[in-house]
């Protein structure tokens, strides 16, 4: 990247360890919008008052906007300072009014941050620090006012005019036009500010609370979709209920409303009592969704609706703090998701997104601890590491408390905070004191970045039946931290005896041992022979294990672990041992490492007491994506073939059972209950082996499921297995979807994934293609995510392709996002900073790809983040 030429400063590093109190604070917001595409009125009156004794100007954040007029105690103003990014006003008042009117275009605003247009409709996202696209303000969470809103508009184009709170007045306007006035009664910070006007179509419930109140439910979808929101309805009405029984903690306002948009840069916003979200999250039938869409779906609105405590009634005190409200709510989004559906399901889908994408983050330039200490675009640290393993963080604290400690924490916290924007250290400390534990030590997983490793080995002395385990932990340093000290890992773990029975010397099977020390030492004694190891049960901590274990010890755990994380992840290094051997062994111990490891999936395939969920998870291979993680430094090419080459193997072996277990499966009519989803999952992985194996009713079988399927689960399943064993029909399969669904552009995103991780030589020519289908916009985040982004991050020989062609492909079109929507190209810039395991001929070709878009003109403070901390 070159030297910065453009006039443009060089974007600011903000940092934690600077936090100040604001200088004014806001008492109360009354705010008033006269709705226009391009030429949006907004008028913002506030009381301000001055934050303690100083003489300071007040500075209001403010961006994009056109300035028409300042009045302080109803008088106007002209020697403020206005910039790129600020106005300074000049005033010796402590109390004042303060009245800003401006203009903004919300139809020319591609960044969907603001103010913005969707599909016609207005909506807003103001997280984190997209208010000042609004108006000038104090845009920071610890700036709590009360809001009053009144929005005018057409009333044909936008018959609903939503915003927080609750509805208190309306009325009629000349030229076609009405308004409606709202009022939130509970302090809130800016950025959960949600206006909403649009045409939809409306579904309403109502939801009793414990307390006896009855709040309106409504949610708003795009017209002709009511149909499509019952799921996200039911999933919201659950939710509620979840956090009474769970929490004690009952809704607070008497209504609620959801509003699903097409254009949305994420995946919901938490809005006080306005919730919008991403019509993905939202919509959803059997004919156009799939079980993993319901489970999305209902995951996503736990999730939001969580944040009405823990985020929204008490909030963050500087974003720094993100981790406080997030880390926090995906735990309870995650443990709501284990009372609905399977719980050992979904603990593996939160492990693989540990393993896969936060390992990953931690082990690139974009490291950071869960609370971060340095931020240029807050945009940026909506992370993996802030979300998810900010929630096993919590989860940490969860199983070192138990349920029931965590449980008097958080009502502490509660008690201690509501109404409050407060710190990570609160919370702790609430932890604290509710349970008279010291967590000094425990701090450290809010500062520290990186995966730790926790290795372990183990000595049994046969004439005394003494085994002893050692646990050591390591924390390598990191791109942005030299220094590592030990943390508090909880590890549970139990010990199974040589005859793979249950360990019986013990009263507690269960152990939780905390490692605080570098180096820990365990003995158990009257031991008659040595035992195998089960260890991280229900992956307790967010860390890689190291510990030399035999295919015997692995096969043990498979079958007989009390616990079922441990078993699903015994067969994972199963598989993984054997497929990252591959590359260093000549053909005939090859054979023979393969046929091995297949064999010892017999058991797994034919133990009819097996949860079929279970099995299903055994019995899938590893993505490469999480192999990639296992390994210092990767040959790409030989990491993919050694992998499809066990896969054929294991899908040829099993055949018959494949096909047995095929048929043996029939299930009624299509519902969304627990049980239909496992028996499709396993059909639809078995139909990925028959497909593999190249099985002679393979082909007919796919076709068979895809034309008689009646949901979209088994529509899918049959072009994935199709296109795994690269079957002729499958652009033919892939045709008829698209002619079937060319309307319904959410429904087409899995057809645009589905081609983009395609593996095919010609696969650049075929996404240029793709970029001109009708449906394709790249104003759209879920279309870009859905085409650009499952080549970039699936789609392994295409992106990796040594001719560097993948790379460049992925840095043009980033280039030409920059200018439309930097949140979204600084998300998918990902798979290109993540170089640093890949071979040297790989790394500087995709450093090249960066140097190219670090020297764009315009660029955004997202891109430019990553950028120059990843190149070297
Ligand atoms: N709080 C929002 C995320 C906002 C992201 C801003 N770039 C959704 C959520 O986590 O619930
Ligand atoms: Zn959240």
């Amino acid at each position: 990247m070159s030297t910065n030429t453009t006039s443009s400063p060089a974007p600011i590093v903000k940092r934690r360890a600077d936090y100040q109190q604001p200088d004014f604070l806001i008492q109360t917001v009354d705010i008033h919008f006269e709705l226009e595409s391009h030429e949006t009125i907004v008028t913002c009156s506030t009381t301000v008052t001055r934050n303690g004794k100083h003489d300071k100007p007040l500075v209001l954040d403010g961006e994009q906007l056109k300035l028409l007029s300042v009045k302080l105690d109803g008088k106007e103003q002209s020697d403020y300072l206005q910039d790129e990014t600020s106005l300074t006003i000049h005033t010796l008042k402590n109390e004042f009014e303060l009245t800003i009117q401006n203009q903004i275009d919300p139809k020319g605003n591609s960044s969907l941050e603001g103010l913005y247009q969707s599909s016609g409709a207005f909506c807003t996202q103001c997280e984190a620090e997209g208010f000042r696209k609004i108006t000038y303000f104090l845009d920071r969470p610890d700036v709590l006012a009360k809001y009053q809103v009144t929005i005018v508009g057409d009333k044909t184009l936008y018959p609903y005019l939503l915003s927080n709170g609750n509805k208190v007045d309306s009325g009629e306007l000349a030229d076609n036009k009405h308004w409606v006035k709202w009022s939130d009664p509970f302090n809130k910070p800016c950025y959960l500010f949600a206006l909403v006007a649009g045409d939809f179509d409306l579904l309403e419930d109502t939801f009793v609370t414990a307390s006896n109140r009855s709040v309106k439910l409504e949610l708003f979808v795009d017209k002709g979709k009511a149909e499509r929101g019952y799921h996200a309805l039911e999933s919201l009405k659950k939710s509620m209920a979840w956090d009474e029984t769970e929490f004690g903690l009952e809704y607070d306002l008497d209504i609620y409303m959801i509003v699903a948009v097409d254009f949305f840069n994420m995946g919901a916003m938490e809005n006080k009592g306005l919730n919008v979200f991403n019509s993905k999250f939202v919509l959803a039938n059997e004919q156009t969704a799939t079980d993993e869409d319901f489970f999305n779906i209902e995951a996503v609105i736990g999730h939001e609706y969580f944040h009405n405590w823990t985020g929204n009634r008490i909030t963050c005190r500087d974003w720094f703090q993100l981790s406080l409200k997030e880390g926090l709510t995906v735990f309870r989004d995650q443990q709501f998701s284990n009372d609905m559906s399977s719980p050992i399901v979904n603990r593996i889908k939160n492990v693989r997104i540990m393993r896969e994408h936060q390992f990953a983050e931690d082990a690139s330039a974009m490291s950071h601890p869960i609370r971060p200490d340095e931020v240029i675009e807050m945009n940026n640290f909506y992370t993996v590491t802030v979300y998810d393993k900010g929630a096993e963080v919590i989860r940490m604290l969860h199983t070192l408390l138990g349920k029931q400690g965590f449980r008097a924490g958080m009502d502490l916290y509660f008690q201690r905070f509501d109404g409050q924007a407060v710190t990570c250290d609160d919370f702790v400390q609430a932890m604290q004191d509710a349970n008279n534990k010291d967590l000094t030590q425990f701090r450290r997983w809010y500062s520290q970045s990186g995966t730790p490793q926790v290795t372990v080995s183990d000595t049994y002395e046969q004439e005394t039946g003494l085994y002893k385990i050692e646990f050591s932990q390591q924390t390598k340093p990191t791109f942005d931290q030299a220094e590592k000290l030990n943390l508090v890992i909880p590890m549970r773990f139990s010990l199974i005896d040589q005859n793979h029975n249950q360990q019986l010397n013990s009263v507690i099977e269960e152990q939780i041992v905390e490692l605080t020390e570098q180096t820990q030492v365990i003995e158990f004694s009257n031991q008659s022979s040595k035992p195998v190891l089960s260890l991280l049960h229900d992956f307790c901590a967010p860390v890689k294990l190291n510990y030399a274990y035999s295919r015997s010890d692995l096969v043990a755990l498979m079958l007989k672990s009390p616990d079922d994380f441990t078993r699903w992840d015994a067969s994972q290094r199963v598989f993984s041992q054997c497929i990252l051997q591959l590359a260093d062994q000549g053909e005939i111990t090859k054979t023979q490492s393969i046929k091995d490891t297949v064999a010892v999936f017999d058991q797994v395939i034919n133990d009819a007491n097996l949860d079929l969920a279970l099995k299903t998870e055994m019995l899938t291979i590893p993505s490469f994506e999480s192999l990639f993680q296992q390994v210092e430094s990767v040959d790409v090419e030989q990491l993919r073939k050694s992998r499809l080459q066990l896969l054929e193997a294991f899908a040829d072996t099993y055949q018959t059972q494949w096909f047995d277990l095929y048929k043996s499966i029939q299930i009624p009519k299509y519902e969304y209950t627990v049980e239909q989803v496992k028996q499709r999952k396993i059909r639809n992985l078995v139909l990925k082996y028959l497909a593999a194996s190249q099985h002679q009713h393979a082909q007919s079988i796919i076709e068979q499921q895809f034309l008689t399927a009646d949901n979209m689960t088994d529509s899918i399943g049959a072009l994935a297995a199709a296109q795994l064993g690269d079957l002729a029909e499958f652009d033919s399969l892939m045709q008829q979807f698209e002619q079937k669904w060319q309307a319904d552009p959410l429904v087409l995103d899995k057809w645009f994934a589905l081609q983009a991780n395609t593996d095919r030589a010609d696969i650049l020519a075929r996404l240029e293609l793709l970029m001109g289908h009708a449906q394709y916009t790249i104003n759209n985040p879920n279309r870009v995510r859905a085409l650009i982004g499952s080549f970039a991050f699936y789609n392994v020989s295409g992106f990796h392709n040594i001719d560097g062609s993948g790379y460049k492909f992925v840095a043009d079109y980033l280039i030409k996002l920059n200018d439309i929507n930097p949140q979204v190209a600084s998300r998918m810039i990902t798979p290109l900073i993540q170089w640093q395991k890949v071979d040297v001929k790989r790394q500087a070709l995709m450093q090249h790809q960066l140097m190219r878009i670090g020297d764009t003109p315009g660029l955004s403070k997202d891109l430019y983040e990553k950028i120059t901390k990843s190149l070297p």
